[in-house]
């Protein structure tokens, strides 16, 4: 599939309906409620395109007046959302109303630490740090976006394929939605953290023989034919809830965007959504220049970072493999619509290899921040684009962690198992006051 010609980023002024569907590649329109998972006339992605956000005289709301309304929302019940997602309904879903399924969620916060300005050599780095969502990961925020959609088209289940944390989502917000949920993950290839997570909220988990790309194929298959409602990134509410990381970053930045935004990318649904976001919020008049997007693959799971490289004149599709298991991904479903996001914000794709994201998330964790490994791409990634001179010390660059720490706890007993390089192993020790004495003496 390839993108049509750009169309309107807000619905025609005279349009009555709040939001509607459009097709990426034919244009043809949906209801905003029709629940097919993919253009029924050409099979292509669909995307949510929203009404201009209107004030009470229904005139379109001028940048400061629209700023002023997502600052009024903020914490602000029972006038509004404490959700970092649903502030910014009126650019998600306008036509939600109170009928949502929220934790709340977002609301993540923006840290900057000296011990990773110096380990990236950036000393404007801020990391937004999306493990901080109710489930441990940023797919908190389409989550609660494509389960609200699956209540108002009244689904009676939601699927999704994962490497875990689409899972562990889906699971908690399903179990919110009184929906059942069912879930296709690679088997022995997902994280314990977030396999547990969807076992504890009661979805239906599926171990596929096969690898991510596998369970994605399985799980459009399985929707189509058995009717079941798709929550994967493919979903367009599931982008339109992930565009809310970048808004609220720029919040947080007082509208004042940064040089860079820097995020791990495997299925590349985030990289489309925050470009779409970028692309509002310029059109909009929130932000008056565009920050460069940089999306980080892991380099043996990195097709994007190879397309790339050649001017994205091929679709690439690798087998993956990579300690980054959240990432493991050979053949991302948005590619299409991340390429223009790429394209739309001079943006750069690149790749860090498992020995650069282990070693950025040990300096992530000893930092006291944490992470998952695939997270750490993103620091790896700001740490190789300031050695090759493309950030520059000075830029504001904002790194975005994608998920907790205690996601992955296999890998943190691997990286910390006594003689492991950089260990920090655990020292058993009789209960006395010696045996604490010479361990201290023996760390001196
Ligand atoms: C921590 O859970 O694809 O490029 O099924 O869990 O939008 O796919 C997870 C992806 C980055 C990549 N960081 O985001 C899934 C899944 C973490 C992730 C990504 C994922 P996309």
């Amino acid at each position: 599939m390839t993108l049509a010609a750009p169309a309107p980023l807000f619905l025609d002024d005279h349009d009555p309906a709040a939001s509607r569907q459009r097709c990426a590649a034919c244009l043809a329109q949906l209801d905003e409620r029709d629940p097919s998972p993919e253009c029924p006339r050409c099979g292509g992605l669909l995307e949510a395109v929203h009404r201009r956000p209107r004030g009470a005289d229904g005139a379109p709301l001028p940048p400061e007046a629209l700023r002023a309304s997502f600052a009024q929302h903020c914490c602000a019940r029972p006038l509004g959302h404490p959700s970092g997602v649903w502030r910014f309904g009126a650019l998600v879903m306008p036509a939600a109303g109170d009928a949502i399924t929220s934790h709340p969620e977002g609301n993540t916060p923006l840290l900057a630490r000296g011990a990773l300005a110096r380990y990236t050599g950036c000393d404007g780095l801020l990391i937004k740090h999306e493990g901080h969502n109710p489930t441990g990961s940023f797919k908190d925020r389409g989550m609660t976006a494509a389960v609200t959609q699956a209540v108002r088209v009244g689904a009676t289940a939601v699927a999704c394929a994962s490497t875990g944390n689409t899972s562990a989502s889906l699971a908690a917000y399903a179990a919110q939605a009184g929906l059942p949920g069912l879930v296709f993950v690679p088997a022995g290839k997902i994280a314990l953290g977030k396999l547990a997570q969807t076992l504890a909220y009661g979805a239906r988990t599926l171990l596929v023989r096969g690898d991510f790309d596998a369970c994605l194929r399985l799980v459009q298959d399985a929707s189509r034919q058995l009717g079941i409602y798709l929550a994967n990134s493919i979903n367009p509410w599931r982008v339109e809830g992930q565009k809310t990381i970048v808004l609220e970053l720029l919040q947080q930045l007082g509208w004042d965007p940064p040089e860079f935004i820097v995020l791990p990318a495997g299925n590349l649904g985030n990289t489309a959504a925050f470009g779409k976001a970028l692309r509002e919020a310029h059109a909009l008049g929130l932000i008056t220049r565009m920050p460069r997007l940089v999306s980080v693959q892991a380099a043996g799971a990195a097709p994007f970072a190879r397309g790339f490289a050649d001017g994205f004149a091929t679709r690439y599709r690798v087998q993956a493999e990579t300690v980054a298991t959240a990432i493991r991904i050979g053949d991302p479903a948005s590619w299409d619509r991340a390429v223009r996001a790429i394209r739309d914000t001079d943006g750069i794709v690149t790749a860090c290899t498992d020995a650069e994201i282990l070693e950025a998330k040990r300096a992530i964790d000893a930092a006291g921040v944490g992470c998952e490994p695939a997270s750490a791409a993103s620091v790896a990634g700001v740490r190789q684009l300031v050695a090759a001179g493309t950030i520059r010390p000075g830029d504001r660059v904002v790194a975005v962690l994608t998920g907790h720490v205690l996601k992955d706890p296999g890998i943190l007993i691997e990286m910390h198992q006594d003689g492991a390089a950089g260990a920090n192993a655990p020292v058993e020790i009789d209960p006395t006051v010696a045996a604490v004495a010479a361990v201290l003496s023996a760390a001196a």
